[in-house]
């Protein structure tokens, strides 16, 4: 047997071992659920019982008043149940790529085998007209100048931009005109070069991964033109900061379309998370800002998230209204951390570059998520933003659900956007 197929059947046998043991944690935690679910009934009907003693001991003074129903103590934070999917090529694919990353196999959780598992899935478009054909072209033979033409067709075909892939071809060449390079070498070497220039401008701003900082308050400001996804965005960081314990409370300074303080009413109560709004026509943005910056001061609030609307980078009033609401936030919590996060949808490919660099002159950006790699064939723009723009990708979404978004991970970008199989 050659290495390869001991390395693969070692791999096999490591993703096997991690499918146990992640099977077993889910049957525990939907015991624990089970039980959660029947202690807070349990709660919920001695409530209810106080509430009828109550209720007589009121009519016999006469009273009428009613205790409303929110006062029922114990009511329990409850998450959406992690699931595991199929033991297949999937699940290995995911594990090792966690493993690569050097996590133990105790380590590795159902939500990131699940998010990488979908990742990889989004990136099949992009990848399918990108490394399918490179890896038919390539073979197992060295690469030749013409393989690189090829390459470089390919990069441009994936939105990898006219920058980034002029870095990645010349680095190449470079190597092809010291050495023989043979397929998977040329492989791994375009990974590298592809995670490097990802990583460039999150390593310039000396944040490897956006977190809010303690002991102060976090606001993230989430920018971008209508429909690229901010407010499905907004609904999903609120579900991950909650669930990391972060206190977390949602402004609605989209006040210019009707139904979006509806729609994040919605995703504030899928996790638990109070939105701050005001329902008058027209409401000024900064105002719900200034309200939502003294509710999150009286609660001791961690993260501040503010959905706004979505307007055309080339309308002057965006830059006035974002200077409008960064001078309330400055004024009333100088010593805030505030984020301007750029929101980008995958498959607007050029177009959403674009997009980035308008806004990136005007907004004073510190960073992007990327959203809608799920079936688009764009993925490769993430590179185009990183070479381009020279913003550090914070998140990436891939999907509607509250848990498709993750914090960025150029490892398992690129390993997904470049998986052979
Ligand atoms: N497939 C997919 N759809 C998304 C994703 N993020 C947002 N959407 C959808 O894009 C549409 C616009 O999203 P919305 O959050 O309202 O955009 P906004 O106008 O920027 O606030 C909605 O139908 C979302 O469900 C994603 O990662 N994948
Ligand atoms: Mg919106």
């Amino acid at each position: 047997m050659t290495e390869t197929n001991n390395a693969s059947d070692n791999s096999r046998e490591w993703a096997a071992q991690a499918y146990a043991l992640l099977k077993k944690r889910q049957a525990e935690e939907k015991q624990d659920l089970q039980k959660q679910a029947e202690e807070k009934q349990d709660l919920q009907k001695q409530a209810e019982e106080k509430q009828d003693l109550q209720k007589q001991a009121e009519e016999k003074q006469g009273l009428i008043d009613r205790v409303s129903k929110e006062n029922i103590p114990g009511q329990l934070k409850t998450f959406d149940e992690a699931e595991l999917g199929e033991f297949d090529d999937n699940f290995t694919w995911s594990a090792m790529v966690l493993a690569a990353q050097g996590k133990k196999i105790n380590q590795i959780s159902i939500d990131e085998i699940d998010w990488l598992t979908k990742l990889r899935r989004g990136l099949e478009e992009t990848r399918k007209g990108f490394v399918t054909e490179l890896l038919d072209k390539l073979g197992d033979d060295p690469l030749t100048p013409e393989s690189l033409d090829d390459l470089e067709t390919l990069l441009l075909r994936a939105d990898v931009g006219i920058d980034s892939t002029d870095k990645v071809i010349s680095s190449l060449r470079k190597k092809l005109n010291e050495e023989v390079v043979g397929g998977e070498a040329g492989i791994n070497f375009l990974k590298k070069e592809l995670k490097s220039i990802i990583d460039k401008p999150i390593k310039n701003s000396g944040t490897d991964l956006l977190v809010p900082k303690k002991g102060k308050l976090n606001v993230w400001l989430l920018v971008g033109v209508n429909g690229v996804g901010k407010t499905t965005t907004l609904g999903k960081l609120a579900y991950l900061s909650s669930r990391s314990n972060y206190k977390t409370l949602i402004a609605a300074a989209d006040t210019f379309r009707a139904a979006a303080v509806e729609q994040l009413k919605i995703w504030g109560e899928r996790s638990n998370v109070d939105v701050i709004s005001n329902q008058s026509k027209n409401a000024d943005p900064a105002a719900v800002v200034f309200d939502a910056i003294n509710s999150a001061k009286k609660r001791n609030v961690d993260l501040l998230l503010v959905d706004t609307a979505g307007r055309l980078q080339t309308k002057n009033n965006l830059m006035d209204e974002l200077a409008k609401i960064k001078k309330i936030i400055d004024k009333k919590v100088p010593d805030a951390s505030i984020e301007s996060l750029l929101v980008l949808d995958a498959s607007q490919g050029q177009n959403g570059l674009n997009q980035a660099k308008s806004f990136a002159k005007s907004a004073n950006l510190s960073g992007a998520i990327i959203t809608k790699l799920d079936g688009t064939s764009r993925g490769g723009v993430s590179l185009a933003v990183s070479e381009e723009v020279n913003l550090p990708i914070r998140f990436i979404g891939a999907g509607e659900g509250i848990k498709d978004l993750r914090p960025f991970n150029s490892y398992e970008f690129v390993e997904a956007m470049l998986a052979d199989k």
